[in-house]
């Protein structure tokens, strides 16, 4: 407490709208895709599903984030699994695949307001005619965007206010100028393009020499700036964005770089929205990245999620300052370190963002951070223009408040003669505002955490809604090609329900995807696994995700010719066992693979094929099933058990 009264020295800032205002602020946002990454949160049980999602989107509760970004599904591998296109084939239509309509509407229920946003990773294989380029046919990739924009509206009464080029590759000027045709040809006017989800160069460069392309595109979006960047993007006059940002592990220095970040993207970039990659890491955490996103919900099995820093570091900002608000000019650094933000509705309310992160406690993934200084410090602002005598409410989301230091806040926080001294100490985030709604929502705590369940059965007899309720085993994460439930009416024996890998071609990639399909299930740790199913079947998957082609493991294939192979590889290089299995295409086949230590047993129908062959290694992986290249093929009655 004594230290309440030691604030005699105190640098000076001004808050100021007298000399004009600054850039309209556009919101805080998180990304779902690019890629999986939101698959395990559709397994979640009520009440926890929801109560996840009110922790991002709910207004005055969590993160209440301002923007949703979503990936265009494109049937290929995006960095944590594939996500379904709305149009695997040219003639093919279905608006009601994957999780991200869904989640576009729940962020819409909970927040009429939220800002859309669509890019794609990849495309499917036809929209580049067989070519890993999406370019070529221009006018059939702008329509099969623009189809995705018109689905949203018809099909989920979502409106996509923004939509992007390719994220982190080539743009095509061209391309681009056809989108915008194609898009106010749809009646879609209203949505605008953001380009190009790469760096601040070449587009702005482009922007520069070409009117047109300035014409066609309203926001230049550029990833993991580092919160600076180039004199010709602000001559464009452009709205600039971080559209991509964060992917830290999202521990108290992943809250640190959050808050750093959101701080001095404006003060130091202008830039008026930043986006997390990701919105919610719900996905294996031993995939890539894993827990990069602004809270934890990767146990569906068990219920538990986790709200970490970054969700209270959003709320900072988000619950005190609305997209369509005004920055002031008068932002800046601290003497000492740290940033202040000030912003404006321009009817008298007022919401000032300070941080104090110091270096080691604000680490993003990349950029690389020059180190700083950052010390404890008294900061007295004055209050001008209009916001002479405005009274301002202070705020601390810290999960480590100490009582004390809430109680020393309100003592130094005194407004005197239009000015307001607080003492800062490092690592430190506080809001003082005019808006009173702010709340630190909770929920009771969620289930304890637990591994996958060891015993695990999957018929994928889910009936005839599939889009209405997604089901457990939804679980399979996809690594490459595309799972979905089939009725398999051709069928009318015990398999009509099943599961079945629908994609025919290498899509348009994004990652280096593998020339087989494969999606895994469980615990990375799992080390004696004993399952049944078609195709091929593995156990001791060691990676998933964008490193799937290189992944390890044992898999024991079977193939139409009628032959079987025992590899230590998905790429099929190392063969452990292989022989005659008098398997055949359209028939079902039980595949039993047991491992147990250095020995690995199969059984196809019951009865044994091969025996004790010897895996060195991995010493632990996921299961999996998949196919030996783009082929449809169905699976059903996926059993797992492990020792
Ligand atoms: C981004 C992707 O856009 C996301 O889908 C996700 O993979 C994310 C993970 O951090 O990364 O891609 C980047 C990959 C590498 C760099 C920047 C972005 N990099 O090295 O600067
Ligand atoms: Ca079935």
């Amino acid at each position: 407490i004594a230290l309440c009264f030691d604030i005699c020295i105190a640098e000076s800032y001004v808050l100021d709208d007298k000399v004009g205002l600054g850039r309209t602020f556009d919101g805080i946002g998180g990304l779902s895709g690019g890629g999986a990454t939101s698959r395990l949160l559709v397994n979640y049980a009520e009440p926890y599903r929801s109560q996840i999602l009110d922790y991002l989107f709910k207004p005055n509760f969590g993160a209440s984030l301002q923007i949703l970004k979503v990936e265009i599904g494109g049937d290929a591998q995006t960095t944590d699994g594939t996500e379904p296109s709305h149009m695997h084939y040219e003639n093919d239509e279905n608006f009601f695949r994957g999780y991200e309509w869904w989640l576009m509407r729940e962020a819409k229920k909970r927040n009429p307001n939220i800002t859309l946003i669509g890019l794609p990773w990849a495309f499917p294989g036809w929209v580049g005619h067989g070519k890993n380029w999406p370019y070529d046919f221009p006018d059939i990739t702008a329509s099969y965007v623009v189809s995705w924009i018109l689905g949203a509206e018809q099909y989920h009464d979502l409106n996509i206010d923004y939509v992007g080029i390719w994220n982190e590759r080539n743009f095509d000027s061209k391309y681009i100028k056809l989108l915008r045709y194609t898009l106010d040809k749809s009646g879609l006017e209203r949505v605008r393009i953001i380009a190009s989800d790469n760096l601040w160069q070449p587009i702005t460069y482009s922007l520069c020499v070409d009117q047109e392309l300035a014409e066609a595109v309203d926001v230049i979006g550029a990833h993991y700036p580092g919160t600076t960047t180039v004199i010709e993007a602000l001559k464009t006059q452009k709205k600039l964005w971080s559209s991509e940002d964060y992917s830290t592990f999202n521990d108290e220095v992943g809250g640190g770089c959050w808050a750093r970040i959101l701080n001095q993207n404006y003060v130091n970039g202008l830039m008026t929205a930043t986006i997390s990659w990701n919105l919610v890491a719900s996905y294996y955490e031993d995939l890539p990245f894993g827990r990069d996103g602004l809270m934890t919900a990767e146990e569906p099995w068990t219920g538990n999620y986790v709200v970490e820093s970054p969700i209270w570091i959003t709320a900072h900002t988000t619950q005190f300052s609305q997209p369509g608000w005004s920055y002031l000019q008068t932002v800046g650094h601290l003497v000492h370190g740290g940033s202040y933000v000030a912003l404006t509705d321009s009817k008298g309310n007022l919401t000032v963002v300070i941080e104090t992160m110091t270096h080691d406690h604000s680490v993003c993934i990349r950029p690389p951070l020059l180190p700083f200084n950052v010390t404890a410090q008294n900061v007295t602002f004055q209050l001008k223009g209009s916001f002479v005598s405005t009274v301002a409410i202070p705020w601390d989301f810290s999960a480590h408040l100490m009582i004390e230091r809430l109680l020393c806040l309100s003592t130094c926080f005194s407004i005197y003669d239009g000015s307001f001294t607080l003492s800062l100490d490092v690592d430190e985030v506080y809001t003082l505002t005019t808006i009173s709604t702010g709340q630190k929502g909770t929920y009771p705590d969620p289930p304890a955490s637990g591994p996958f369940p060891k015993v695990y059965f999957d018929d994928f007899n889910v009936g005839f809604c599939l889009s209405r309720s997604l089901p457990f085993s939804f679980s399979f994460s996809l690594s490459t090609g595309v799972f979905e439930y089939y009725i398999n009416l051709t069928d009318p024996g015990p398999h009509v329900f099943t599961l079945r890998q629908v994609v025919t071609q290498m899509p348009v990639t994004w990652a280096t995807d593998a020339d087989q399909t494969i999606s895994v299930i469980g615990d990375y740790k799992w080390v004696e696994v004993c399952q049944e199913s078609g195709h091929f079947t593995v156990s001791r998957v060691d990676k998933g995700g964008q490193s799937v082609r290189s992944a390890k493991g044992v898999f024991f294939w079977v193939f139409a010719d009628g032959s079987y192979k025992v590899t230590n590889d998905l790429v099929g290089k190392t063969v452990l066992a292989e022989g005659l299995s008098g398997t055949r295409a359209y028939g079902w086949h039980t595949l039993t693979l047991t491992v147990e230590g250095e020995y690995a047993t199969g059984l196809l129908n019951g009865y044994p094929l091969w025996k004790d062959a010897v895996v060195l290694g991995p010493k632990n992986g996921w299961a999996a099933i998949g196919t030996h290249s783009f082929e449809l093929a169905q699976f059903d009655n996926f059993a797992v058990e492990v020792k």
